[in-house]
């Protein structure tokens, strides 16, 4: 041993420290924990095998410049894994390919940003310093290495990871075929295994669109939902009328009713719960393009994509979305949103979705005091979108997308309408007032469109887009729930996933649904509102008005919830109570979620609506 670290001694050096960082920030920075022994060992053993093959790259280079080389991959590594944990902070997720070209985005996430570094975080590049001074130390020069030596160290590498992927096996069968949970991918193969295998499964799937052909649309056609479940007595029941939906940004069911310091948080929002069809158990069901993701589901109910906003990464391909099966019908499409018009690639993708226009921030008046954050507030955007509302052709599908309750839930003092939530966390803090503000917006909304003379005559449709708090503010989260012991279970962090869905029709007094649902369910029940039959469109929701509907929900990460059992996490749990019960029960449920999303990535990745096409 002694005389290992006596040959390689700056090789040694390096690894060890980015062992050891690494292992630093799966326990500072990642939720990575495992409750299994053997988990455990693999998390702390995980970073070894990519950093003997990297750093070992440096023995392919000539002895002087070889230190160099040692710290360069090492200060290079460690960017990497930095930028990984302030992404994480944010996204509680990994990055992957295709996140890293939605450099689009980059110029709006600047104050989300800035919640995001910490001064700390210089404490994250004290090892690449001291590395730097000791890799100078005669101790520590580099001497020549020969042919057999490149290859013992390769070799040590890989027996390295196989040994590591054996054991991964035996925790996770399948691991590399049948995982979408980046979590457990980073627990297994380690951050960066991860991302090597991540490029792979990029240049996969951007092959499979060029390899896809007529036989996988026919496979497609056969495993179509070929009867789309129908709710007779509301079929129909808004003939004709226009259709206007609210993405209501970052809005968690949980704000609904409740409470701070004994103010409501959303009182025209409690309000309509009671005089339209509301839906307490729907859920998100996005992905990393969140917002996107959002818009993409509703819109073709189809899954966002494992990796990447669909939005970015296809936006070219063939879809059969609601503005065009609504086109036919003679409606007229169009958005309104007060942010950049290529933030998610949106002017792109509306294009492809069928929309007629867009009216992005260009079309708002936005001076200073009227915008926060991102971009408008909402109240001047639903100002100003009202009377764009009434000049457009009739009858019209618009969609209306608020974003002052966003990251990091910033607003002017003369905004805030409620006082700040009681936590030590700011965003949790903050996060009650934003929405306070945003139902405010919706109010507004609503008394424009009875003076515009709009509200008689369309369907009014506000559904949530995604979470707000993330996993990661779990004391804050406990907070809200009033958990005493502050503990959340895998169970209620799939709860926390619900948003609101109010669907108002006109003439129709409404009333609370509890149907199991999500985002995917959107289309077809929207669309059977108009009286729009679905036959033989590629779709995977159910129309949440039936009552014959399949109740369930599926995530992207195979998180399912049907009406007895939650699958999350490789845990099996009993609706409503959320008791842990034997994951047997729940493997035909997590089989049927996985198969669904599958089904749904091929026609993505294979490009395969554009068969369809006459
Ligand atoms: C940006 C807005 C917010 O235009 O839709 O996007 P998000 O960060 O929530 O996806
Ligand atoms: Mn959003």
């Amino acid at each position: 041993m002694l005389l290992i670290v006596k040959k390689h001694p700056a090789l040694l050096l390096a690894i060890s420290f980015l062992w050891l960082k690494t292992y630093i920030v799966y326990q500072l920075s990642f939720n990575l924990s495992g409750s299994h022994l053997v988990q455990q060992l693999l998390l702390f053993i995980n970073p070894l095998s990519f950093l003997v093959f990297y750093i070992g790259l440096a023995y392919f280079v000539s002895v002087n410049r070889r230190n160099r080389i040692i710290f360069i991959l090492s200060l290079v590594y460690s960017i990497i894994l930095y930028v990984n944990a302030v992404y994480y902070r944010f996204f509680t997720d990994f990055i992957t390919v295709p996140v890293l070209f939605q450099t689009k985005n980059a110029g709006d996430i600047g104050n989300s940003l800035y919640e995001l570094v910490y001064a700390a975080d210089v404490l994250f590049f004290a090892d690449t310093v001291l590395l730097y001074m000791l890799l100078k130390k005669p101790f520590f020069q580099a001497a020549i290495v020969t042919t057999k030596t490149r290859r013992m160290v390769m070799m040590t590498g890989a027996v390295l990871l196989a040994l590591q992927l054996s054991l991964a096996e035996t925790q996770r069968p399948q691991l590399l075929t049948r995982t979408f949970d980046r979590h457990l991918l980073v627990k297994n193969l380690g951050t960066f295994n991860y991302h090597l295998y991540d490029i792979l499964l990029y240049s996969k799937s951007s092959m499979k669109s060029a390899f896809a052909s007529n036989v996988d649309a026919d496979e497609m056609k056969k495993q179509a939902k070929d009867d789309p479940v129908n709710n007779p007595k509301l079929f129909g029941a808004a003939k004709g009328k226009n259709l206007i939906v609210v993405s209501l940004e970052s809005t968690q069911s949980f704000v609904i009713d409740y409470k701070v310091n004994g103010q409501e948080v959303t009182p025209f929002l409690n309000k309509l719960a009671r005089s339209s069809y509301y839906f307490p158990n729907f859920y998100h069901q996005t992905g990393q393009g969140k917002t996107s993701d959002a818009e993409f589901i509703t819109d073709n109910s189809l899954y966002p994509l494992p990796r990447g906003a669909v939005f970015q990464t296809h936006a070219l391909n063939e879809y059969k979305a609601t503005p065009e099966i609504l086109k036919e019908k003679g409606y007229y499409s169009a958005v309104f949103h007060g942010n950049d018009k290529s933030f998610w690639n949106r002017d792109i993708m509306y294009q492809t979705l069928g929309y007629d226009h867009y009216f992005s921030e260009e079309y708002y008046d936005r001076s200073e005091e009227d915008s926060v954050n991102y971009g408008l507030k909402d109240i001047p955007f639903v100002e100003q979108t009202v009377p764009y509302l009434k000049k457009l052709p009739k009858p019209f599908y618009a969609k209306v997308i608020t974003l002052t309750n966003h990251h990091p839930y910033l607003l002017n003092e003369e905004d805030q309408m409620i006082d700040t939530f009681p936590s030590s966390d700011p965003i949790v803090s903050r996060y009650f007032t934003t929405v306070r503000y945003a139902d405010e917006a919706i109010k507004v909304l609503f008394s424009k469109l009875k003076k515009a003379r709009l509200y008689k005559n369309s369907v009014i449709v506000i559904y949530g887009d995604h979470y707000g708090i993330s996993e990661r503010h779990e004391e804050g989260l406990a907070q809200i729930l009033k958990r005493e012991d502050g503990v959340l279970t895998p169970f209620d962090h799939v709860q926390l996933q619900r948003v609101p869905l109010f669907i108002h029709v006109p003439g129709k007094k409404g009333k609370q649904i509890k149907t199991i649902g999500g985002q995917i369910d959107l289309k077809p029940t929207l669309l059977h509102l108009l009286g729009i039959n679905l036959k033989g469109d590629y779709h995977f929701g159910t129309d949440l008005f039936s009552k014959k509907r399949e109740e369930l929900a599926v995530f992207r990460d195979g998180t399912v919830i049907s009406k007895d059992l939650v699958y999350t996490d490789e845990s099996c749990f009993t609706q409503p109570s959320g008791t842990e019960t034997d994951p047997a029960l729940c493997e035909p449920l997590a089989a049927k979620a996985q198969e669904e999303l599958d089904r749904s990535d091929d026609i993505i990745y294979g490009d395969l609506l554009r068969f369809l096409v006459k």
